[in-house]
């Protein structure tokens, strides 16, 4: 059977998929390939992924892209205490993952780009505050279903978990201040802290 590859370098959302593939000790090909690099533009990687944007992966004839839906379908291939148990779990699955990327992603990009990405002189302070206010809402509903539990649901670090936490992990990573949600930053520690994760993103 062919290996499964996963395209893109550890510095885009790729990195969330390297994870989730570590996380299940995968054996895994990575091809480390950058948008800015021209590679995702050639019609051999845009066969893989029309929209020309990483993270994309080839499990035999399977092409799959969309970082989210890929840690999905590979928690569910796979199985183990990652993966959703039952149709209930993979429902909670779901729902945290697509609130993830229709809450939270665009606000906390905002946020990384404004506060780091950007060169300084490209960088703008009201965007950075729009992004921090937008923020607050959906951070808060998070930090309160936090406030009895270590993970989101089952008990255990799963899928939705580790899909959450690599989008609201921006917002730490843009340095906002979080502690007005003390629940949901101890767990995105908890999260973050895992070996996987600093492996996934090239040590
Ligand atoms: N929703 C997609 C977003 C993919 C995406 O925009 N990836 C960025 C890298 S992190 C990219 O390839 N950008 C290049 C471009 O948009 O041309 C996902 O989560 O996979």
């Amino acid at each position: 059977m062919s290996k499964l590859i996963i395209h893109g370098a550890f510095n885009t959302r790729t990195s969330r998929v390297t994870w989730m593939a570590l996380e299940l000790g995968l054996d895994f090909e990575h091809n480390p390939i950058h948008y800015s690099d021209g590679r995702t533009r050639t019609p051999e990687f845009l066969a893989i992924n029309p929209n020309g944007t990483l993270p994309a992966i080839q499990d035999g004839d399977l092409c799959l892209w969309e970082s989210l839906a890929i840690n999905l379908y590979l928690a569910n291939k796979h199985g183990g205490d990652l993966a959703p148990r039952d149709a209930a779990e993979m429902g909670l699955a779901m729902q945290w993952s697509f609130w993830a990327t229709t809450e939270v992603e665009e606000a906390a990009l905002d946020a990384l780009k404004h506060r780091l990405l950007l060169p300084e002189a490209d960088r703008d302070q009201a965007v950075l505050a729009a992004a921090e206010a937008k923020l607050a809402k959906p951070l808060s509903v998070l930090d309160g279903v936090l406030a009895d539990r270590d993970y989101l649901f089952g008990g255990r670090f799963t899928v939705a978990d580790l899909n959450v936490a690599a989008v609201v992990g921006w917002a730490k990573f843009a340095k906002l201040d979080l502690s007005a949600w003390p629940n949901l930053t101890a767990w995105l520690d908890r999260c973050l802290g895992r070996p996987a994760f600093k492996q996934a993103r090239g040590g």
